[in-house]
């Protein structure tokens, strides 16, 4: 099947090769040694404003190429996060649809998650449900549950876990999966940190409904409508002024979570 059609079908399509393991392995280096100075970057929002190399692999052209041929042809880069699970941690991520509470005015949107270290069934690798992304949204039940990464603790109950697949990648892997596509991910019980590297797209049409203060940035391709002010991209590490810009970024993007 190609790529495409993979991903009308199932929701998601996977193992999809972006970048060797040499490269992988390199942006792996890369983070720690920001983590070892500036310490921990799990689950923080717009990290292509913080970091040039996260800027840089979430605008490779290889990347863009497969997302242009499942999103369209116009591309704007709505958010980069590292989701990171360290080794033997409880760390996990419940059964939910990413499109629930961002406040999008349309589902024209692209996830991808790409692997930093190797993500297996052991170390807590995404599951997916194929076909899920044609229900639309779904309830979703928030929780208190201190292990699940998920922002609101937000959970989809009574999922029908006989269908998930298992998305195991190596470092320089990824899947792209849509919004409404059903994933959760287990706990990580190897002796690796399981690193990934997650990216949001969306079409230029997909407004923001809650507020008119959301940023996204074309990336590829010709954005007809104006709904957005760029970001400004990193073009160093942790520079100040983008460290201060990013608070704010972060701070908007925490409470459209949390009132969507
Ligand atoms: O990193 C994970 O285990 C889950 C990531 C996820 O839920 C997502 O990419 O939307």
């Amino acid at each position: 099947m190609s790529l495409a059609l993979d991903y009308q079908t199932n929701g998601y399509v996977a193992p999809v090769a972006c970048i060797d393991g040499a490269a992988a392995a390199r942006h792996r280096r890369q983070l720690e040694h920001v983590e070892q100075q500036f310490g921990d970057q799990h689950y923080r929002s717009k990290m292509h404003t913080l970091l040039d190399f996260a800027a840089d692999l979430a605008t490779a052209p290889r990347v863009l190429d497969v997302v242009e041929q499942l999103l369209g042809p116009n591309i704007m880069l709505f958010d980069v996060t590292y989701i990171i699970k360290e080794a033997h941690s409880p760390s996990h991520v419940s059964w939910h649809q990413d499109l629930t509470y961002w406040g999008l005015s349309n589902d024209r949107q692209v996830s991808m998650w790409l692997a930093l270290s190797p993500a297996t069934p052991v170390s807590g690798c995404m599951r997916m449900v194929p076909g899920s992304h044609t229900q639309g949204k779904l309830e979703h039940t928030d929780t208190a549950d201190t292990s699940n990464v998920l922002f609101r603790g937000q959970s989809v109950e009574g999922v029908a876990e006989d269908n998930a697949q298992m998305c195991p990648l190596q470092p320089g892997e990824a899947s792209f999966h849509h919004g409404w596509t059903l994933h959760a991910s287990m706990p990580n019980a190897s002796d690796d940190r399981r690193i990934g590297f997650n990216v949001q797209y969306i079409d230029p049409s997909a407004r923001q409904t809650l507020h008119d203060l959301d940023t996204a940035t074309l990336v590829r391709g010709v954005d007809h409508f104006g709904h957005y002010k760029p970001d400004q991209f990193a073009s160093g590490v942790m520079q100040k002024e983008a460290v201060e810009r990013h608070a704010r970024l972060e701070k908007l993007r925490k409470d459209t979570w949390a009132n969507a």
